[in-house]
């Protein structure tokens, strides 16, 4: 502390100073603690509270909940946690019942990989960053309901997310009725004959191991070979975003290689047009439901079957959103995985085949072969890359284009995704660029079905235009446009039963196994026949077990032919079991791979509202009360969501499509979790390279004379950026907090900007902040005797309108999350008050009352100085007296006889009555009447009275 902080504390010693403020809020944060004044009661249960409390409209307020990192926080991880904590107070002092609380989404990667690497358990890291982050938050004096609170790796908490994945697993989407249904309902169904078994079989006689293979086609969550990104280097399938655009693993750089292999996947696909449609009755910005609507990305179209021309009965059935141009369908190819290859490739090569069609390979088995392996080690996102040569090769094999009856070559090509449609396409290359492409590199025939502009040549038209070369003997579009050619086609191939209309979406369902340690384990046992047997409930949870190597095994990079051993895996005693689950003990084997890192969070709001129930998930009153669909919430959910747009579509995806599933089941009253969703901008700083580029610390960098220098190196560059450790410009909330108090660093935080807009952390400016606060305590505190020195004097007419116009505008701000402007409304009127002469009690108070949101420990030290014996928190907000809030007045002019008599200083919000009323009383203008009787007033409200007499 410098000498002449020290010096003024001797002239002040009641000064709000920081360490003051230290003292202070030290002091209430123990309080409140101790009182539980953040406990928020619930309508029943456990957590039940007052009747007259949970009796008010309620507000559930949350944060996307932050991983527990080693780091610790930096200055911009709380902007979000601060917002919603003012939120949550404004609306507990507006007679709101407020949910407000914290956990850690704390299974994930970094603590496995600081496992990996030092042998440490993961739950000894994690348990303590958690409690890093605890001190670092609670020191902000987050108001938060701490008995709610938990973490995603309390077996308490996890024993749910396995108990919700065997309800997904136990269920079924039954199209019909919209809805997931238990799968005791589908084997009914199977049993008295209401439903057919695929492949027209009968179920009573089909084996356990058979009936488990029809039954996962139709489970919500289920295993199967599904083409995964493998890499053999880290020992891991990896998720597409894990992989770089030139088919390597991001961590690491290692080969990935395509693989089926069989994983746990979710089947959110059958969710896809509710995800869409549900998107709509919810308060989200609009570009994160336009992310949502992309990612699911439904498209309507058709299905069209083509006959494969070998005498066969075999049929490739194509997905199309251009049925209007078949005419024009001149070959066609299937994506590399594509199981009908095998079976429809000839012995030879047919006659016509060009040269350039084979891949110099003898037979059309070995150019397939050949062509596959290749393709193999491309990513999706490297097959689809725009511009890139087209490649495949011909199957030997023709089909027929139904309406043309032409032969068409079959090709495999990589440039059509396995993953989308039915895998397979008709190539119509005079409407589609990449047909184009391929027909040009091919020596491919094109007819063109749509009119393109005079002059269109060497490209293909993908616009709008009447069709031509498109009629045969039965059908003719020649004429029509591309939307009535498509009705035209589909009714067309329905009524013969070789293609129909179809929504396609771009969802794929979702890779749920991960070869990871740090996870949930699956609550799933295989008995000897490799049928899947969930755990009864009365097993769960089922804990982790202890291991000594947390690592996958990893193998040669280059090696494909590999696939994983997880670490579960090695456990031998853990993963073979011997079980009665039901038939008497049988010997079982654990599911060896754990949940991803989405699942703990994809539910983890309903467990806040009852987290210490052991009977079930949450209490039917509980998340009824907190949750359930409400007037303007149709379908329910919390009332604020904050976080991060980088979430735009995962996290939120998974989490709403867990709540349908929960939904349909009973289990829950709302169909959507988050009703309104808030994304803050990001905290940026400013990152200071040396002349190499390489990044220097910011807090040894001078700023002066227009430039920025570090002590040695001499001047550095300096670029707006992320804020983090590896950019050496972190500042952390602690250091703020010592040196102003949490109170400033959460105001300086809320007065940066709007709350959805990025900003530059300047830790300079925190000092303003730190000066209204001492502003507000010096209109309430003597700094030299530390008495009160409010009056009990009324407030004069100028110091109310300054007071009601504060409050009016601040409520509003208050409640539309634009604390910024708010903390401008306050310091004006704080600015206000320190110019009076003295402070009217009423006024201290009001002033203490509408900071409490932003500053709550301040307000609470103040309050109590003021002679308060309850805490700030639950005190009523201020309310404006309209009748102060209006603008001053203006200037009316009374005329009589066209001659001005008298001006009248009025409201502006006047009525025509009550202006005429007060011109008529005017003694200047009964003055100038001098008794005259009226014939007429003409009044123009607020500026105008015009009288003609008698
Ligand atoms: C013939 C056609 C003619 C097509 C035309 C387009 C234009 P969206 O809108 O994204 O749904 N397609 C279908 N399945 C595919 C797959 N598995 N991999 C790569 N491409 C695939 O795109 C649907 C269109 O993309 C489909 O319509 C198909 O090409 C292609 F003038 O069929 B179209």
């Amino acid at each position: 502390m410098s000498e002449t902080t020290t010096a003024a504390e001797v002239a002040a010693p009641h000064r709000y100073t920081a360490a003051l403020a230290a003292d202070i809020e030290a002091r209430w944060q123990d309080f409140w603690d101790a009182d539980g004044t953040y406990a928020a009661p619930n309508p029943s249960g456990e957590l039940a509270g007052d009747p007259a409390v949970v009796a008010r409209p309620k507000k559930f307020i949350m944060d996307m909940f932050p991983y527990p990192s080693g780091a610790g926080l930096h200055v911009g991880h709380p902007l979000g946690y601060i917002a919603t904590d003012v939120y949550a107070r404004y609306h507990r002092m507006t007679g709101h019942n407020v949910l407000h609380t914290l956990g850690f989404d704390a299974f994930g990667l970094p603590a496995e990989q600081y496992a990996v690497q030092t042998g440490t358990h993961p739950r000894v890291s994690t348990e303590a960053n958690m409690e890093n982050m605890k001190a670092q938050l609670r020191r902000l004096g987050l108001g938060h309901d701490k008995r709610r609170s938990f973490a995603t790796i309390d077996p308490e908490y996890y024993k749910w997310t396995q108990w919700i994945f065997l309800q997904i697993f136990n269920s079924w989407y039954d199209d019909s009725a919209r809805s997931a249904r238990p799968i005791a309902d589908l084997i009914a169904q199977f049993e008295n004959g209401e439903r057919e078994v695929p492949g027209g079989r009968v179920w009573s006689e089909l084996s356990a191991a058979e009936r488990d293979e029809v039954l996962g086609g139709y489970r919500l969550a289920y295993a199967s070979d599904a083409p995964v990104n493998w890499c053999p280097g880290l020992g891991t399938v990896l998720a597409n975003e894990e992989v770089t655009a030139d088919g390597r693993s991001e961590r690491g750089n290692y080969p990935v290689f395509k693989a089926k292999l069989r994983q746990w996947n979710m089947r959110i696909t059958a969710y896809a047009d509710r995800l869409l449609e549900d998107l709509e009755p919810l308060d989200w910005p609009e570009a994160i439901k336009l992310q949502q609507r992309n990612w699911i990305g439904r498209s309507e179209g058709a299905r069209v079957d083509f006959r494969v021309s070998d005498g066969s009965d075999a049929k490739i059935t194509v997905f199309t959103t251009r049925p209007d141009t078949l005419f024009g369908a001149t070959y066609m190819v299937l994506a590399p995985e594509h199981d009908l290859i095998d079976s429809i490739v000839p012995a030879a090569w047919p006659e016509g085949t060009k040269e350039k069609w084979t891949g110099g390979a003898a037979t059309p088995a070995e150019a397939v072969a050949a062509y596959r392996k290749q393709a193999q080690s491309k990513t999706d996102v490297e097959r689809q890359t725009e511009g890139k040569d087209k490649t495949g090769v011909f199957t030997g094999a023709y089909a027929l284009n139904p309406l043309t009856g032409e032969r068409v070559p079959v090709f495999v090509g990589d440039y059509v995704l396995m993953g989308y449609g039915t895998g397979a396409i008709m190539a119509v290359p005079g409407q589609d660029e990449r047909d184009w492409e391929f027909a040009t590199a091919f020596e491919l025939p094109v007819v063109r079905t749509v009119q393109p502009p005079e002059g269109w040549e060497g490209e293909a038209y993908t616009g709008q235009g009447p069709a031509i070369n498109s009629a045969n003997d039965e059908i003719d579009l020649n004429g029509m446009q591309v939307d009535e050619a498509k009705r035209t086609v589909i009714a067309y191939l329905t009524e013969r039963g070789i293609g129909e209309g179809t929504v396609n979406f771009r969802l794929r369902d979702w890779l749920f196994s991960r070869q990871r340690y740090w996870g949930e384990p699956f609550p799933i046992v295989y008995d000897e026949d490799g049928v899947a047997h969930a755990l009864p409930e009365s097993m769960l949870p089922l804990e982790l077990p202890e291991v000594e190597d947390y690592s996958p095994r990893t193998f040669d990079p280059d090696d494909a032919d590999t696939s994983p051993e997880t670490p579960l895996s090695r456990n031998e005693e853990w993963v073979d079991v011997t079980l009665d689950l039901g038939d008497g003990p049988k010997r079982y084997r654990r599911e060896t791979n754990t949940m991803p890192n989405w699942a703990g969070s994809c539910w983890y709001e309903l467990r806040y509202l009852d987290p210490h129930n052991s009977e079930r998930l949450v209490s039917d009153d509980a998340e009824r009360y907190w949750m359930g669909p409400r007037e303007g919430q149709p379908l329910g959910g919390v009332d604020l969501y904050v976080g991060g747009a980088e979430h735009a579509v995962l996290h939120l995806l998974y989490a709403r499509f867990w709540s349908k599933i929960l939904f349909d089941l009973g289990h829950i009253s709302s169909s959507e979790p988050f009703h309104k969703l808030f994304n803050q901008g990001m905290i940026q700083a400013y990152v200071y390279r040396d002349a190499r580029g390489i990044a220097v610390p910011a807090a040894e960098v001078e700023e002066r004379d227009g430039g920025a220098f570090y002590y040695e190196g001499g001047k550095v560059s300096r670029l707006l950026g992320k804020m983090g450790k590896s950019l050496k410009n972190a500042v952390t909330p602690d250091e703020i907090c010592a040196e102003y108090g949490a109170d400033t660093l959460r105001l300086y935080e809320m007065a940066m900007g709007p709350l959805d807009v990025s900003r530059p952390w300047d830790t300079r400016a925190v000092v303003g902040q730190y000066r209204l606060l001492q502003r507000l305590w010096r209109n309430v505190v003597d700094e030299a005797t530390g008495e009160v020195t409010v009056v009990d004097a009324e407030p004069d007419e100028a110091t109310l309108r300054a007071l009601h116009k504060a409050v009016d505008g601040i409520g509003q701000d208050m409640a539309n999350l634009r604390f910024n402007t708010a903390i401008a409304k306050f310091t004006e009127l704080n600015n206000f008050v320190t110019k009076l002469d003295e402070v009217p009690r009423s006024v201290a108070e009001q002033l203490v009352l509408l900071i409490a949101p932003l500053a709550p420990h301040i307000a609470e030290e103040l309050w109590r100085r003021l002679g308060h014996q309850d805490s700030v928190v639950h005190r009523d907000f201020p309310v404006a007296d309209p009748a102060y809030v209006v603008d001053e007045t203006v200037t009316c002019v009374v005329q009589l006889k066209g001659k001005v008599k008298a001006r009248l200083e009025v409201s502006p919000a006047i009525s025509d009555e009550e202006l005429e009323k007060v011109a008529l009383g005017d003694p200047a203008v009964v003055a100038a009447l001098g008794g005259a009787g009226i014939r007429k007033v003409i009044v123009r409200a607020p500026k105008l009275v015009n009288i003609v007499p008698a």
